[in-house]
């Protein structure tokens, strides 16, 4: 406590600090709670530098993108400055500091409970797509070079495989036949936006259901959290990171394969939410469905990628955690490849606004 009470003197907060503690689910940056005398609540991190290398260009990142968010009649999240004025602290052993008010009365979900809270994250996602339109992507600093250039993913795999540095690739033959099966496909939505066919958006890049705040009571969405990797991108990627994770039966980590379904019913509450609320272009909604195959694909691969590696990445709990994660996202990409059209029909639907026609 007598470590954190120096980090937190550092903030601007009202009150001093009386209770902090490990707080939330996050995968990359490691996260607390803090209350003070005055009864309010902030979240501190501790940013991963390892992942992100330029923390500063990152934070100029989510200070520009919430107040035009704020600016475009958008809820945004509310960094806390530190009293020197500054957006971030570093502590003694180098690492970076930052605070955001906590958003108060919301719930974050792993999972959806029904459909209507994969809908409002659509919703989230779609309004932070859409108040973002006018923000000049140029002006954003890549946080995470290539984020989601798939090609370059398989790049990464294919030496991962040849380097085979923990003697795993024995046990994944099947995956990688899988990942190879499809890595000319993986080149589709790239190849899109280099000839100009899909526009370069401004977009979050990480639009789990649990990136997102909804409030404890009414379920409707209070604020988009987890802004590290907002970047230029394409939507049919924030799209379909949201249907990989939320449109999945299970967790995303479930070993039992069984269990692991592509659920349609919540594919298409995401989608209504999404698309009414997007502001998409006619060409961007024709590619929505790659994206959510895609960014499955990615996902996949990168996890697969990093059991090859020896875990070097996503943060993991048994052995095996990475490889359960891949076989996850590879069955579902099947699942969306058997349901391919049915995918398409859903989103014509909510595009041509059938669903409020009551057709
Ligand atoms: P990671 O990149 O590690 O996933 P996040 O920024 O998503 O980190 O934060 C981790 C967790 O902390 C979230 O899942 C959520 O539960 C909680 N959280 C983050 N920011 C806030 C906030 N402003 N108000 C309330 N809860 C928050
Ligand atoms: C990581 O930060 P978190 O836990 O929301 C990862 C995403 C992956 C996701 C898989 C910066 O997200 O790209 O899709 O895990 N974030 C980063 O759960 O790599
Ligand atoms: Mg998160």
């Amino acid at each position: 406590m007598n470590d954190f009470q120096h980090i937190a003197d550092n903030f601007d907060l009202d009150g001093y600090v009386t209770y902090f503690d490990r707080y939330g689910n996050g995968h990359i940056n490691t996260t607390y709670l803090a209350k003070t005398d005055k009864g309010r609540d902030y979240i501190f991190q501790k940013i991963n530098k390892n992942i992100f290398k330029d923390v500063v260009a990152l934070m100029r990142n989510i200070s520009s993108v919430t107040r035009f968010q704020r600016e475009s009649g958008d809820n945004a999240l509310m960094l806390v400055k530190c009293v020197d004025g500054a957006d971030f602290y570093v502590d003694g052993s180098g690492e970076y500091w930052r605070v955001y008010d906590f958003v108060v009365d919301s719930v974050c979900l792993d999972s959806a409970r029904t459909p209507v809270d994969l809908y409002e994250s659509g919703v989230a996602f779609g309004r932070f797509q859409k108040a973002l339109g006018g923000f000049d992507a140029s002006q954003l600093f890549e946080t995470i070079p290539r984020f989601h250039d798939t090609p370059n993913r398989y790049e990464h795999l294919l030496e991962a495989i040849t380097a085979d540095k923990k003697g795993r690739l024995a046990n994944v033959r099947s995956e990688v036949d899988f990942a190879m099966a499809r890595r000319e496909y993986a080149g589709t939505l790239m190849g899109l936006l280099e000839s100009g066919e899909l526009p370069l958006r401004v977009t979050h890049n990480d639009t789990k259901l649990n990136n997102v705040l909804l409030h404890k009571d009414t379920g409707k969405p209070l604020c988009v959290i987890d802004l590290d990797t907002v970047m230029p991108g394409l939507a049919a990627n924030d799209f379909g990171d949201a249907i990989r994770f939320g449109a999945n039966t299970a967790a995303e980590d479930e070993v039992d394969l069984s269990k692991v379904a592509f659920s349609l019913e919540m594919f298409e509450a995401f989608t209504r939410g999404f698309v009414e609320n997007g502001g998409l272009t006619e060409k961007e909604l024709l590619y929505l469905r790659d994206g959510a195959k895609m960014m499955t694909l990615e996902c996949g691969v990168r996890f697969l990628t990093d059991y090859l590696n020896g875990d070097t990445y996503f943060k993991i709990h048994r052995p095996s955690h990475n490889l359960d994660r891949c076989r996850t996202q590879f069955k579902l990409v099947s699942e969306m490849e058997d349901n391919w059209d049915r995918m398409q029909e859903v989103i014509n639907k909510f595009k041509l606004g059938d669903f409020y026609a009551g057709k």
